[in-house]
């Protein structure tokens, strides 16, 4: 499907089903015998092929897509992509029926993945990340979040995020960064998690910010993490450097972070197993989105899950990410997180695919960029060997993808 553009700069993808995803359509925003006309990266006409202005189709370079599906390109809008080494070990210990505490007793959890970063180059973690990254592309990805949050003081935290700008250079990918230095506490902090965000606040983020290294800044509200007065903190200072926030949420109790982020206008909001009607009805307000991540859920064998009804009712967007980590999801596919999203919360074929096309890119403020196939947007597809969409969340393991497009090419 390659090849040079037509003289126009015109690309045109006929004979296709789109599945636009288009906010207000009905469902997935279907069109059959449809067409996608773009040019200079951005999509000039999405919808019925015999209803596309003639002077479309002149020059256009022109590929006939034998009646395939497209989607937008996929969106995974929370990972921790950027780590080095990993934890199959600490999955060892467990399944021989070791606790979380002797884990971490043993040297284990977030903080030997804090351990392996800080002895980890800037190169090596990049390449380190790549193996995940393609991962992810290889399923359609074409917009990925990725947060620091295993460096855990400036330096660190500045060499995961300047890692994670580069991913962009070396893939043809679009890449948002997050700082996530309120992830954990590191060990020299030694237990003083008021002085620990004293660092995050006062310097971290004002050094990431002037450097432009983070698109957002993100924090875990948690017994095990920080408190709802520490994130605060941490967002007051966001908001005064202008970056928007989001927040790891009521994963495994509810302090109230939903309602948190939403009072900060959070972008989105993570998680949330424990939220409450509430959180909800705060984050419905606010228009924060409700990101959920089975992929945790699954690995750490949580039995709670998120109010995904109480979502529905309060009118709340729900996004679909993989939360891809080392600790509690190592997890690099977008089509199967769908399958979770589905088999355990009971999320719908439709809101699955939502969750991973234009409800992601509304949790990444990209929403007038791309995540729906609408002229105007960014030209990323992904064109899928299927018969219904709905094939894409139900298999496990197995990728359709017969092509991928980002910005037009
Ligand atoms: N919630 C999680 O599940 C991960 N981070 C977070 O805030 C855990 C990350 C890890 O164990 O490495
Ligand atoms: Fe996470």
């Amino acid at each position: 499907m390659g090849g040079e553009n037509g003289k126009s700069g015109l690309r045109l993808w006929r004979n296709a089903r789109l599945a636009t995803m288009a906010y207000g359509a009905a469902g997935l925003g279907t069109v059959e015998k449809g067409a996608i006309a773009a040019r200079d990266g951005l999509i000039v006409y999405a919808g019925v092929e015999a209803e596309m202005p003639a002077a479309l189709r002149q020059d256009a370079e022109t590929i006939d897509c034998e009646g395939r599906w497209i989607t937008p390109g996929l969106i995974d809008c929370h990972t921790h992509l950027i780590y080095a080494g990993n934890r199959a070990n600490e999955f060892e210990m467990r399944l021989a029926g070791a606790t979380y505490e002797e884990v971490a007793r043993a040297g284990g959890g977030i903080v030997s993945s804090v351990k392996s970063l800080r002895a980890a180059s800037e190169d090596e973690l990049v390449a380190q990340t790549l193996p995940r990254l393609d991962a992810l592309i290889a399923e359609g990805v074409t917009t990925v979040e990725v947060k620091s949050g295993y460096g855990l003081d400036l330096d660190n935290e500045k060499k995961s995020l300047r890692a994670a700008r580069r991913l962009d250079g070396e893939r043809q990918v679009t890449v948002r960064t997050t700082c996530l230095a309120a992830h954990a506490l590191p060990p020299e902090a030694k237990g003083d998690k008021d002085a620990f965000i004293d660092l995050v606040a006062g310097s971290i983020l004002p050094a990431v910010a002037a450097e432009k290294l983070a698109d957002a800044v993100d924090g875990f509200c948690e017994g095990i993490a920080f408190s709802p007065e520490q994130i605060a903190r941490v967002f007051d200072k966001a908001k005064a450097l202008d970056l928007p926030v989001k927040l790891h949420a009521d994963q495994l109790s509810n302090l109230h972070g939903a309602a948190l982020a939403a009072r900060y206008g959070a972008l989105s909001a993570d998680h949330l197993e424990y939220t409450d009607e509430e959180g909800a009805a705060a984050m419905a307000k606010a228009g924060t989105v409700a990101t959920i991540l089975p992929g945790a859920f699954y690995f750490i064998r949580e039995t709670k899950k998120p109010p995904v009804d109480l979502f529905r009712r309060h009118g709340v967007k729900m996004a679909v990410a993989t939360d891809s980590n080392p600790g509690t999801s190592p997890l690099t596919s977008l089509l199967l997180t769908m399958n979770m999203a589905a088999t355990l919360f009971g999320l719908t074929v439709d809101e699955c695919l939502a969750g991973v096309t234009r409800e992601a890119a509304r949790a990444l403020g990209l929403l007038d960029k791309t995540g729906t196939l609408e002229a105007g947007k960014s030209a990323d597809l992904a064109i899928w060997d299927i018969e219904r969409p709905a094939e894409l969340v139900y298999r496990m393991g197995f990728n359709p993808l017969h092509a991928r497009i980002w910005r037009g090419q």
